[in-house]
């Protein structure tokens, strides 16, 4: 059962990955964040110096028209194939949240990615998150605690944590994966502790079977992340963060893709003994 269920995630392929985080992203856009961004003379600016970017890069590198072609040709396919969120996210947000994040005393954030669905299961403390009986991977227990700038500890704190499973695929974005598989919310007791048990994440290839994939290998670069936990940690009157955690030694964590390392989001997991790992991560929370 095992082997059949991965081997299909394997043939899933980008092409599902990438449609549903396209179809995700619209269905998010509320009208509100698009009524925000209608400012004509912003938009012009904006769009002005990216367009004479791009004419810059054409005559400083004297592109040809073949070169041009294959441009048309790949940009034309990263909506095909759904990528534009991974493309955007991999190769652009780190530089939105570093100016998003740039004010903040707390603890540091770092970009989302194209595989956050909101409203996963409720873990009660010391719970687990959502997997399958089978899952593979080794079991984490992952806690911490939720404080103000301050120190003051927040209750009812509000912690949803997402990861891929062991061969890189996340619920939801590949066929075959119960529903919230290694997605759920936690909640912070009184002292704004949290708890729960999990399985630590493998380092992560984005899908290489699309567009970006295609970019990736005509580069010559490679397609990896290390691994990480992401996090969108919120409390009552304060500023929430969206932030991913990561584990020391990981071959990647010096050439991550989506340059979404931080040295403040390592963690230092320690020997259970028992096959087991224990990694703390306490989160400061800015006032709103
Ligand atoms: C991921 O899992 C991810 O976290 C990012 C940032 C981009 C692509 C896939
Ligand atoms: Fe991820």
């Amino acid at each position: 059962m095992t082997d059949t269920s991965y081997s299909s995630e394997i043939a899933a392929a980008a092409a599902a990955s990438g449609s549903s985080a396209t179809r995700g992203f619209i269905e998010r856009q509320s009208a509100q964040q698009l009524a925000e961004s209608t400012d004509q003379a912003r938009i012009s600016r904006l769009a002005g110096r990216a367009i004479a970017a791009l004419n810059d890069i054409i005559k400083e590198e004297r592109l040809s028209y073949a070169e041009y072609n294959a441009l048309k040709l790949w940009l034309i396919k990263v909506g095909e194939d759904g990528e534009w969120p991974l493309f955007l996210d991999v190769w652009v947000e780190h530089s939105v949240e570093e100016v998003a994040s740039s004010h903040r005393q707390g603890s540091k954030g770092t970009i989302e990615g194209p595989y956050y669905v909101a409203g996963a299961p409720q873990v009660p403390f010391g719970g687990a998150i959502p997997m399958r009986p089978d899952e593979p991977g080794t079991p984490l227990t992952f806690q911490g605690r939720v404080t103000a700038v301050g120190g003051a500890p927040l209750a009812n704190a509000t912690i949803e944590y997402w990861t891929a499973d062991a061969l890189g695929f996340y619920s939801q974005f590949a066929p075959s994966i119960p529903e919230w598989n290694l997605r759920g919310t936690l909640s912070t007791d009184a002292d704004g502790r949290f708890q729960v048990e999990a399985i630590q994440p493998a380092p992560y290839q984005i899908p290489t079977d699309g567009a970006c994939g295609q970019l990736i290998s005509a580069a010559g670069w490679h397609a990896w992340r290390p691994a990480h936990i992401h996090l969108k940690v919120a409390a009552a009157g304060h500023e929430p963060i969206t932030t991913q955690l990561y584990f020391p030694g990981d071959p990647h964590n010096d050439d991550d893709i989506a340059s979404a390392v931080k040295p403040e989001l390592m963690l230092d997991p320690v020997d259970d003994g028992d096959g087991t790992r224990t990694a703390t991560y306490d989160f400061v929370l800015d006032p709103a």
